[in-house]
Protein backbone atom coordinates (compact mmCIF):
# COMPACT_ATOMS: atom_id res chain seq x y z
CA UNK A 1 0.00 0.00 0.00
CA UNK A 2 1.29 3.42 -0.60
CA UNK A 3 -1.94 5.08 0.61
CA UNK A 4 -4.58 4.65 2.65
CA UNK A 5 -8.08 5.73 1.87
CA UNK A 6 -10.35 6.14 5.03
CA UNK A 7 -13.99 7.15 4.73
CA UNK A 8 -14.60 9.39 7.04
CA UNK A 9 -18.56 9.54 8.28
CA UNK A 10 -18.93 12.19 10.95
CA UNK A 11 -22.94 11.78 10.65
CA UNK A 12 -24.16 13.66 13.74
CA UNK A 13 -23.74 15.74 16.72
CA UNK A 14 -20.87 15.00 18.53
CA UNK A 15 -19.86 13.05 15.90
CA UNK A 16 -18.82 15.88 14.12
CA UNK A 17 -16.53 17.26 16.54
CA UNK A 18 -14.53 13.88 17.83
CA UNK A 19 -14.19 12.07 14.55
CA UNK A 20 -11.87 15.38 13.24
CA UNK A 21 -9.68 14.23 16.45
CA UNK A 22 -9.30 10.91 15.26
CA UNK A 23 -7.92 12.56 11.88
CA UNK A 24 -5.41 14.92 13.22
CA UNK A 25 -3.65 12.13 15.13
CA UNK A 26 -3.96 9.83 12.45
CA UNK A 27 -1.74 12.44 10.24
CA UNK A 28 0.44 12.77 12.65
CA UNK A 29 1.96 9.37 12.64
CA UNK A 30 3.92 10.73 9.28
CA UNK A 31 5.56 7.63 7.58
CA UNK A 32 4.65 5.17 10.12
CA UNK A 33 1.77 4.37 7.99
CA UNK A 34 0.67 4.56 4.37
CA UNK A 35 -0.04 8.51 3.63
CA UNK A 36 -4.14 8.70 4.76
CA UNK A 37 -6.20 9.98 2.42
CA UNK A 38 -8.92 11.43 4.65
CA UNK A 39 -12.70 11.19 2.33
CA UNK A 40 -15.93 12.73 3.78
CA UNK A 41 -18.55 11.03 3.57
CA UNK A 42 -22.55 11.79 4.33
CA UNK A 43 -25.00 9.85 6.69
CA UNK A 44 -27.19 10.28 9.70
CA UNK A 45 -30.42 12.27 10.88
CA UNK A 46 -29.04 15.81 9.69
CA UNK A 47 -28.59 14.46 6.05
CA UNK A 48 -31.89 12.53 6.01
CA UNK A 49 -33.56 16.02 7.08
CA UNK A 50 -31.71 18.09 4.27
CA UNK A 51 -31.88 15.37 1.43
CA UNK A 52 -33.94 12.91 2.45
CA UNK A 53 -31.73 9.92 3.11
CA UNK A 54 -29.81 8.32 6.02
CA UNK A 55 -27.43 6.73 4.19
CA UNK A 56 -27.12 7.90 0.71
CA UNK A 57 -26.56 5.54 -2.06
CA UNK A 58 -22.66 7.15 -2.90
CA UNK A 59 -22.15 6.68 0.06
CA UNK A 60 -22.53 2.86 0.40
CA UNK A 61 -21.07 2.96 -3.36
CA UNK A 62 -17.68 4.95 -2.57
CA UNK A 63 -16.88 3.00 0.90
CA UNK A 64 -17.52 -0.43 -1.54
CA UNK A 65 -15.34 1.08 -3.80
CA UNK A 66 -12.41 3.33 -3.24
CA UNK A 67 -11.99 2.72 0.79
CA UNK A 68 -9.46 0.91 2.34
CA UNK A 69 -11.43 0.84 5.66
CA UNK A 70 -13.64 3.64 7.36
CA UNK A 71 -14.62 5.77 10.77
CA UNK A 72 -17.84 6.23 11.95
CA UNK A 73 -19.00 9.10 14.11
CA UNK A 74 -22.27 9.22 15.35
CA UNK A 75 -25.84 9.21 14.53
CA UNK A 76 -28.66 11.16 16.33
CA UNK A 77 -32.06 8.44 15.79
CA UNK A 78 -35.24 9.75 16.93
CA UNK A 79 -37.05 7.60 19.81
CA UNK A 80 -39.75 7.88 17.77
CA UNK A 81 -40.70 5.92 14.48
CA UNK A 82 -40.22 8.54 11.12
CA UNK A 83 -41.38 7.54 7.80
CA UNK A 84 -38.58 6.45 5.57
CA UNK A 85 -36.21 6.67 8.56
CA UNK A 86 -33.85 4.17 9.57
CA UNK A 87 -30.54 4.36 11.30
CA UNK A 88 -27.26 4.53 9.16
CA UNK A 89 -25.04 2.56 11.14
CA UNK A 90 -27.72 -0.32 11.45
CA UNK A 91 -27.65 -0.38 7.64
CA UNK A 92 -23.72 0.11 6.90
CA UNK A 93 -22.76 -2.88 9.33
CA UNK A 94 -25.76 -4.60 6.85
CA UNK A 95 -24.47 -4.18 3.66
CA UNK A 96 -20.99 -4.16 4.48
CA UNK A 97 -21.42 -7.22 6.14
CA UNK A 98 -19.53 -6.03 9.49
CA UNK A 99 -20.75 -8.87 11.43
CA UNK A 100 -18.77 -8.03 14.64
CA UNK A 101 -18.79 -5.38 17.07
CA UNK A 102 -15.65 -5.22 18.97
CA UNK A 103 -15.15 -3.65 21.94
CA UNK A 104 -12.60 -3.54 24.32
CA UNK A 105 -13.03 -2.12 27.92
CA UNK A 106 -10.02 -1.54 29.34
CA UNK A 107 -9.24 0.92 32.91
CA UNK A 108 -6.04 3.37 32.84
CA UNK A 109 -5.56 4.98 35.93
CA UNK A 110 -6.92 8.41 35.84
CA UNK A 111 -6.20 11.16 38.10
CA UNK A 112 -9.53 11.69 40.26
CA UNK A 113 -11.57 8.83 39.51
CA UNK A 114 -11.73 6.31 41.88
CA UNK A 115 -11.27 3.11 40.50
CA UNK A 116 -10.66 0.14 43.08
CA UNK A 117 -10.27 -2.73 40.46
CA UNK A 118 -9.17 -3.60 37.19
CA UNK A 119 -10.75 -3.90 34.23
CA UNK A 120 -9.12 -5.41 30.51
CA UNK A 121 -12.02 -7.40 28.92
CA UNK A 122 -13.05 -7.27 24.95
CA UNK A 123 -17.01 -7.37 24.76
CA UNK A 124 -17.29 -8.62 20.98
CA UNK A 125 -21.13 -7.92 19.98
CA UNK A 126 -23.18 -9.77 17.31
CA UNK A 127 -23.87 -7.13 14.94
CA UNK A 128 -26.22 -8.42 12.35
CA UNK A 129 -29.33 -9.83 13.63
CA UNK A 130 -31.25 -10.48 16.83
CA UNK A 131 -33.83 -7.64 17.40
CA UNK A 132 -31.63 -5.38 15.52
CA UNK A 133 -33.53 -6.91 12.34
CA UNK A 134 -36.18 -4.43 13.36
CA UNK A 135 -39.33 -6.25 12.21
CA UNK A 136 -41.78 -5.01 14.33
CA UNK A 137 -45.46 -4.92 13.67
CA UNK A 138 -48.73 -3.04 15.92
CA UNK A 139 -52.36 -3.89 15.66
CA UNK A 140 -55.36 -3.04 17.92
CA UNK A 141 -57.05 -5.63 19.96
CA UNK A 142 -60.43 -5.93 19.23
CA UNK A 143 -60.90 -3.95 22.68
CA UNK A 144 -58.80 -1.31 21.43
CA UNK A 145 -55.86 -1.75 23.10
CA UNK A 146 -52.36 -2.44 21.11
CA UNK A 147 -49.67 -4.91 20.79
CA UNK A 148 -46.55 -4.95 19.36
CA UNK A 149 -44.29 -7.26 18.59
CA UNK A 150 -40.47 -7.43 17.15
CA UNK A 151 -39.31 -10.65 15.87
CA UNK A 152 -35.84 -11.66 16.99
CA UNK A 153 -33.78 -13.24 14.30
CA UNK A 154 -30.63 -15.52 16.23
CA UNK A 155 -29.32 -18.20 12.97
CA UNK A 156 -26.77 -20.95 13.66
CA UNK A 157 -24.46 -19.36 11.13
CA UNK A 158 -24.23 -15.59 12.38
CA UNK A 159 -23.71 -17.03 15.70
CA UNK A 160 -21.00 -19.40 14.68
CA UNK A 161 -19.34 -16.47 13.33
CA UNK A 162 -19.25 -13.95 16.07
CA UNK A 163 -18.01 -17.34 18.45
CA UNK A 164 -15.09 -18.01 16.17
CA UNK A 165 -14.02 -13.95 15.91
CA UNK A 166 -14.49 -14.28 19.84
CA UNK A 167 -11.84 -17.53 19.95
CA UNK A 168 -9.78 -15.93 17.48
CA UNK A 169 -9.53 -12.45 19.62
CA UNK A 170 -8.53 -14.80 23.46
CA UNK A 171 -5.90 -16.77 21.30
CA UNK A 172 -4.86 -13.31 19.93
CA UNK A 173 -4.56 -11.61 23.60
CA UNK A 174 -3.23 -14.67 25.54
CA UNK A 175 -0.01 -15.31 23.09
CA UNK A 176 0.15 -10.95 23.45
CA UNK A 177 -0.09 -11.80 27.62
CA UNK A 178 2.74 -14.43 26.96
CA UNK A 179 5.00 -11.84 25.50
CA UNK A 180 4.29 -9.43 27.05
CA UNK A 181 7.70 -7.58 28.40
CA UNK A 182 8.69 -7.47 31.99
CA UNK A 183 7.08 -4.77 34.22
CA UNK A 184 3.88 -4.63 31.33
CA UNK A 185 2.73 -7.99 32.55
CA UNK A 186 -0.61 -8.47 32.65
CA UNK A 187 -2.63 -8.54 36.29
CA UNK A 188 -4.44 -11.74 34.26
CA UNK A 189 -3.19 -14.67 35.61
CA UNK A 190 -5.56 -17.47 34.36
CA UNK A 191 -6.07 -18.76 31.02
CA UNK A 192 -7.39 -16.95 28.10
CA UNK A 193 -11.55 -17.23 28.68
CA UNK A 194 -14.59 -16.48 26.66
CA UNK A 195 -17.68 -15.82 28.55
CA UNK A 196 -20.60 -17.03 26.38
CA UNK A 197 -23.61 -13.83 27.29
CA UNK A 198 -27.36 -15.56 27.25
CA UNK A 199 -30.51 -15.78 28.55
CA UNK A 200 -31.82 -18.99 27.62
CA UNK A 201 -33.11 -20.24 30.57
CA UNK A 202 -35.86 -17.95 29.33
CA UNK A 203 -35.32 -17.62 25.66
CA UNK A 204 -34.45 -21.36 25.60
CA UNK A 205 -34.42 -21.48 21.38
CA UNK A 206 -33.63 -18.32 20.25
CA UNK A 207 -30.50 -17.69 23.18
CA UNK A 208 -29.93 -21.55 23.46
CA UNK A 209 -29.21 -21.77 19.57
CA UNK A 210 -26.33 -18.75 20.46
CA UNK A 211 -24.94 -20.43 22.93
CA UNK A 212 -24.76 -23.66 21.30
CA UNK A 213 -23.44 -22.35 18.35
CA UNK A 214 -20.63 -20.58 20.42
CA UNK A 215 -19.97 -24.02 22.08
CA UNK A 216 -19.93 -25.69 19.29
CA UNK A 217 -16.39 -23.22 17.96
CA UNK A 218 -14.86 -24.63 20.41
CA UNK A 219 -15.78 -28.12 20.75
CA UNK A 220 -15.03 -28.70 17.05
CA UNK A 221 -11.29 -28.12 17.26
CA UNK A 222 -8.09 -28.16 19.32
CA UNK A 223 -7.29 -24.77 17.86
CA UNK A 224 -8.97 -23.39 21.29
CA UNK A 225 -8.06 -26.46 23.93
CA UNK A 226 -6.12 -23.61 25.98
CA UNK A 227 -9.27 -21.05 26.14
CA UNK A 228 -11.21 -21.69 28.96
CA UNK A 229 -15.19 -21.07 27.62
CA UNK A 230 -17.66 -20.45 30.81
CA UNK A 231 -21.10 -18.55 30.41
CA UNK A 232 -22.94 -16.15 32.27
CA UNK A 233 -26.57 -15.07 31.76
CA UNK A 234 -26.88 -11.55 31.22
CA UNK A 235 -28.60 -10.57 34.14
CA UNK A 236 -26.03 -11.99 36.39
CA UNK A 237 -23.51 -10.93 33.49
CA UNK A 238 -24.15 -6.85 34.49
CA UNK A 239 -24.16 -8.22 38.41
CA UNK A 240 -20.32 -9.65 37.89
CA UNK A 241 -19.27 -6.83 35.90
CA UNK A 242 -19.94 -3.87 38.27
CA UNK A 243 -18.66 -6.08 41.34
CA UNK A 244 -15.96 -8.14 39.65
CA UNK A 245 -14.76 -6.68 36.42
CA UNK A 246 -11.59 -8.21 36.68
CA UNK A 247 -12.43 -11.97 36.26
CA UNK A 248 -13.57 -11.61 32.34
CA UNK A 249 -11.24 -11.62 29.44
CA UNK A 250 -13.53 -11.73 25.67
CA UNK A 251 -17.58 -11.61 26.09
CA UNK A 252 -19.27 -12.72 23.03
CA UNK A 253 -23.22 -11.77 23.63
CA UNK A 254 -25.85 -11.46 20.78
CA UNK A 255 -26.23 -7.81 19.32
CA UNK A 256 -28.77 -6.27 22.34
CA UNK A 257 -27.08 -7.75 25.11
CA UNK A 258 -23.66 -6.89 23.76
CA UNK A 259 -25.25 -3.48 23.47
CA UNK A 260 -26.02 -2.81 26.70
CA UNK A 261 -23.67 -4.46 28.40
CA UNK A 262 -20.67 -2.14 26.86
CA UNK A 263 -22.50 0.69 28.03
CA UNK A 264 -22.54 -0.44 31.27
CA UNK A 265 -18.56 -1.36 30.91
CA UNK A 266 -17.72 1.94 30.08
CA UNK A 267 -19.40 3.69 33.32
CA UNK A 268 -16.69 1.15 34.85
CA UNK A 269 -13.65 2.78 33.39
CA UNK A 270 -14.64 5.94 33.41
CA UNK A 271 -16.45 7.15 30.55
CA UNK A 272 -18.07 6.69 27.32
CA UNK A 273 -16.05 9.00 25.90
CA UNK A 274 -13.38 6.25 26.50
CA UNK A 275 -14.93 3.01 24.78
CA UNK A 276 -13.81 2.25 20.90
CA UNK A 277 -14.78 -0.21 18.73
CA UNK A 278 -14.61 -1.91 15.75
CA UNK A 279 -17.49 -2.92 13.21
CA UNK A 280 -15.87 -5.60 11.70
CA UNK A 281 -16.61 -8.11 8.47
CA UNK A 282 -14.04 -10.25 6.81
CA UNK A 283 -13.22 -8.07 4.19
CA UNK A 284 -13.75 -4.28 5.72
CA UNK A 285 -13.10 -2.91 9.25
CA UNK A 286 -15.02 0.96 10.60
CA UNK A 287 -13.94 1.91 13.73
CA UNK A 288 -16.39 3.85 15.64
CA UNK A 289 -16.46 5.04 19.25
CA UNK A 290 -19.31 2.90 20.91
CA UNK A 291 -21.11 6.56 22.65
CA UNK A 292 -23.94 7.89 20.50
CA UNK A 293 -24.81 11.46 19.61
CA UNK A 294 -24.85 13.24 23.19
CA UNK A 295 -27.29 15.85 22.54
CA UNK A 296 -26.57 17.10 25.74
CA UNK A 297 -22.90 18.49 24.67
CA UNK A 298 -22.91 19.09 21.16
CA UNK A 299 -21.70 21.87 19.98
CA UNK A 300 -19.71 23.04 22.79
CA UNK A 301 -16.35 21.26 21.87
CA UNK A 302 -16.00 19.48 25.31
CA UNK A 303 -17.02 15.98 23.66
CA UNK A 304 -14.17 13.28 25.09
CA UNK A 305 -12.42 12.48 21.38
CA UNK A 306 -10.29 9.21 23.39
CA UNK A 307 -13.01 7.06 22.28
CA UNK A 308 -12.87 8.27 18.84
CA UNK A 309 -8.92 8.52 18.67
CA UNK A 310 -8.78 5.05 20.15
CA UNK A 311 -10.98 3.71 17.54
CA UNK A 312 -8.50 5.18 14.78
CA UNK A 313 -5.97 2.35 16.48
CA UNK A 314 -8.19 -0.32 16.51
CA UNK A 315 -8.77 -0.09 12.47
CA UNK A 316 -4.90 0.76 12.10
CA UNK A 317 -3.99 -2.62 14.27
CA UNK A 318 -6.54 -4.67 12.13
CA UNK A 319 -5.31 -3.28 9.19
CA UNK A 320 -1.52 -4.86 10.57
CA UNK A 321 -0.26 -1.29 11.44
CA UNK A 322 0.34 -2.72 14.86
CA UNK A 323 3.04 -0.69 15.73
CA UNK A 324 1.40 2.78 14.83
CA UNK A 325 -1.28 1.51 16.69
CA UNK A 326 -0.08 1.09 19.85
CA UNK A 327 1.94 4.16 19.70
CA UNK A 328 -1.73 5.81 19.83
CA UNK A 329 -3.04 4.14 22.87
CA UNK A 330 0.62 4.57 24.43
CA UNK A 331 0.01 8.70 23.96
CA UNK A 332 -3.38 8.43 25.08
CA UNK A 333 -2.61 6.23 28.19
CA UNK A 334 -0.43 8.26 29.32
CA UNK A 335 -2.56 11.88 29.01
CA UNK A 336 -5.11 9.80 30.91
CA UNK A 337 -2.49 8.85 34.03
CA UNK A 338 -0.90 12.40 34.29
CA UNK A 339 -4.75 14.08 34.33
CA UNK A 340 -3.71 17.78 32.67
CA UNK A 341 -5.84 17.41 29.86
CA UNK A 342 -9.02 15.74 30.66
CA UNK A 343 -12.09 16.46 29.66
CA UNK A 344 -15.29 17.80 31.94
CA UNK A 345 -16.98 13.88 31.72
CA UNK A 346 -14.13 13.08 33.68
CA UNK A 347 -13.83 15.88 35.82
CA UNK A 348 -11.51 17.99 34.06
CA UNK A 349 -12.01 21.49 32.46
CA UNK A 350 -9.86 20.70 28.86
CA UNK A 351 -11.78 20.71 25.41
CA UNK A 352 -11.87 18.44 22.79
CA UNK A 353 -9.36 20.40 20.93
CA UNK A 354 -6.71 20.56 24.21
CA UNK A 355 -6.97 16.46 24.90
CA UNK A 356 -6.51 15.77 20.93
CA UNK A 357 -3.47 18.46 21.45
CA UNK A 358 -2.19 17.11 24.29
CA UNK A 359 -2.45 13.49 22.89
CA UNK A 360 -0.34 14.86 19.53
CA UNK A 361 2.33 15.86 21.94
CA UNK A 362 3.04 12.29 23.35
CA UNK A 363 2.90 11.10 20.16
P1 LIG B 1 -24.96 8.96 24.14
O1 LIG B 1 -23.90 7.94 24.08
O2 LIG B 1 -25.06 9.91 23.02
O3 LIG B 1 -24.81 9.80 25.50
C1 LIG B 1 -24.94 9.22 26.79
C2 LIG B 1 -24.26 10.11 27.83
O4 LIG B 1 -22.84 9.99 27.69
C3 LIG B 1 -24.58 11.59 27.64
O5 LIG B 1 -24.65 12.20 28.90
C4 LIG B 1 -23.36 12.11 26.88
O6 LIG B 1 -23.09 13.46 27.11
C5 LIG B 1 -22.24 11.23 27.41
N1 LIG B 1 -21.20 11.04 26.40
C6 LIG B 1 -21.28 10.22 25.32
N2 LIG B 1 -20.16 10.32 24.59
C7 LIG B 1 -19.37 11.23 25.21
C8 LIG B 1 -18.09 11.76 24.92
N3 LIG B 1 -17.37 11.41 23.83
N4 LIG B 1 -17.58 12.70 25.76
C9 LIG B 1 -18.25 13.07 26.85
N5 LIG B 1 -19.47 12.59 27.18
C10 LIG B 1 -20.02 11.67 26.36
O7 LIG B 1 -26.34 8.15 24.31
P2 LIG B 1 -27.86 8.69 24.30
O8 LIG B 1 -27.92 10.00 24.99
O9 LIG B 1 -28.65 7.58 24.80
O10 LIG B 1 -28.22 8.88 22.78
C11 LIG B 1 -28.13 10.12 22.08
C12 LIG B 1 -28.33 9.88 20.59
O11 LIG B 1 -27.27 9.08 20.10
C13 LIG B 1 -29.63 9.15 20.24
O12 LIG B 1 -30.19 9.78 19.12
C14 LIG B 1 -29.18 7.74 19.90
O13 LIG B 1 -30.00 7.14 18.93
C15 LIG B 1 -27.81 7.99 19.35
N6 LIG B 1 -26.88 6.85 19.44
C16 LIG B 1 -26.12 6.58 18.35
C17 LIG B 1 -25.18 5.56 18.39
C18 LIG B 1 -24.32 5.32 17.18
O14 LIG B 1 -24.06 6.23 16.42
N7 LIG B 1 -23.83 4.11 16.95
C19 LIG B 1 -25.01 4.81 19.55
C20 LIG B 1 -25.79 5.15 20.67
C21 LIG B 1 -26.72 6.16 20.60
K1 LIG C 1 -21.10 5.73 17.64
MN1 LIG D 1 -25.05 1.54 21.97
Amino acid sequence: RTSLKIGMIPADGIGKEVLPAAQRVLEALGSAIPKPEFIPLLAGWGEFNKNGKALPEETIRVLKEECDSAMFGSVSSPSHKVAGYSSPIVALRKHLDLYANVRPVSSVPIPGQQQSFKCDMVIVRENTECLYIKQETISTNPDGSKIALATRQITSRASERIGKMAFEIALRRGQERLAAPKGKESWWKGEPKVTIVHKSNVLSVTDGLFRESVRSIKEGTDRYAGIKMEEQLVDSMVYRMFREPEIFDVAVAPNLYGDIISDGAAALVGSLGLVPSINAGDNFVMGEPVHGSAPDIEGKNIANPIASIRSAALVLSSLGYVEPAAKINAAVDAVLMEGTYLTPDLGGKSTTTEVTDAVLKRL
